[in-house]
C-alpha cells in the first residue's frame, strides 16, 4: 500500500496482447512503488498532506528513490536502444485512447511503435489498440492510480520494443499520482478535454509542470459546451508557461497533424 496516495498497487497484472492469438499473463511480485521522477523540469512533489509530516517525507523518500533508480534504468535501456518514449496522462475519458488510436493508424508504415496500456481492470484499451495491428501490453494495476517503473521495467520484457522504435504509455486515467512517477519516459503529454473545465491546471498543477506538452482534446464539441479555451491557455501558463499546447478532435481529426508532426519531429531529434 502507498502510504502517499493510499492506493494499492503491489501486485500488477501484466497481460501481452499480440495482434494474433497469443496471450501471455503474468501475476506481479512483491512491488514497491515510488513518487519521485527526476525530470530535471519537475517539481518536488508535494507535502500539504494531513499526516505528519515527517513520516510522509521519509516514506516518500525511500519509495521515490527505489522509482527513480528503477525509471533510471528504464531510461538507459531506451537509450541503448534508441526507444523514444511518451507518456500520456489526463483524467479518466480524456481521449487517450482514441488519441492513441488515431496516433498509431498515421504513423502506420513510417514507425515502429509499441503501445503500454495501463488501467486498473480489464484490457480494453489494450483490445482497441490490438485491433489497429500494433504490438501492445495491458498493464492492470488493480487498486493502483498509477503506473510505476517497475511495472513499465516488466511490461517492455513482455513487449520486447524493437531497436529505432517508438513506445506510447497510456496511463492509469488520474490527474493526480502519475505525475508523481516517473517512468523513464522522454516526454510526458497531458491531454484535458473541453468537456473537463478550464481549471484543471489550476487544480491539478503538479501534472501540467511536469508535463512536456498538452493536447487540448475533443475541440469537436466546443460548439456546445461552456468552455474557453483561451481560459484554459492562460490557466495553463500560470502554472507552465513553457507548456506547448496543440488543439485537436481525436474524433475529426482536426488539428491531429499538428500532434503527429509534433511526434516526427521529437522522434528524429529536429526538436
Ligand atoms: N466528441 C469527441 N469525443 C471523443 C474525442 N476523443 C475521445 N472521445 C470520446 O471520449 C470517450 C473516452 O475516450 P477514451 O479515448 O476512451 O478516453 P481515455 O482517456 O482513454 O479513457 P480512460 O482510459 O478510461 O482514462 C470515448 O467515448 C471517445 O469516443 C473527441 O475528440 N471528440
Ligand atoms: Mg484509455
Amino acid at each position: 500500500m502507498c502510504d502517499v496516495c493510499g492506493c494499492g498497487s503491489h501486485d500488477p497484472r501484466i497481460i501481452l496482447m499480440n495482434p494474433g492469438d497469443h496471450t501471455k499473463s503474468q501475476s506481479g511480485h512483491d512491488h514497491t512503488h515510488s513518487h519521485e521522477h527526476e525530470h530535471d523540469h519537475h517539481h518536488d512533489h508535494m507535502h500539504d498532506h494531513q499526516y505528519p509530516e515527517g513520516r510522509i517525507i521519509s516514506v516518500e523518500t525511500d519509495v521515490l528513490q527505489k522509482n527513480n533508480m528503477l525509471a533510471q534504468r528504464n531510461r538507459g535501456y531506451f537509450e541503448a536502444k534508441s526507444i523514444f518514449v511518451l507518456n500520456l496522462v489526463s483524467s479518466p475519458g480524456s481521449g487517450k485512447t482514441t488519441i492513441l488510436e488515431r496516433t498509431l493508424k498515421a504513423l502506420k508504415g513510417e514507425l515502429n511503435v509499441c503501445v503500454i496500456e495501463g488501467d486498473q481492470q480489464t484490457t480494453i484499451d489494450a483490445s482497441r489498440i490490438s485491433a489497429t495491428g500494433f504490438p501492445v501490453v495491458q498493464i492492470n494495476t488493480g487498486s493502483g492510480c498509477h503506473l510505476d517503473a517497475e511495472m513499465i521495467n516488466r511490461a517492455v520484457k513482455e513487449l520486447d520494443p524493437p531497436n529505432n522504435s517508438l513506445l506510447l504509455i497510456e496511463n492509469v486515467g488520474n490527474l493526480v499520482c502519475p505525475a508523481l512517477f516517473d517512468l523513464g519516459e522522454n516526454l510526458r503529454v497531458v491531454i484535458v478535454s473541453v468537456t473537463e473545465g478550464e481549471d484543471k491546471p489550476l487544480k491539478y498543477p503538479q501534472m501540467f509542470m511536469s508535463s512536456h506538452i498538452c493536447i487540448i482534446n475533443k475541440t469537436d464539441l466546443l460548439p456546445h459546451v461552456d468552455f474557453s479555451v483561451n481560459k484554459l491557455r492562460e490557466y495553463i501558463s500560470r502554472v507552465n508557461h513553457h507548456l506547448e499546447c496543440i488543439e485537436l478532435s481525436a474524433r475529426t481529426g482536426e488539428g491531429f497533424e499538428a500532434w503527429v508532426e509534433w511526434i516526427r519531429q521529437k522522434v528524429s531529434g529536429k526538436q
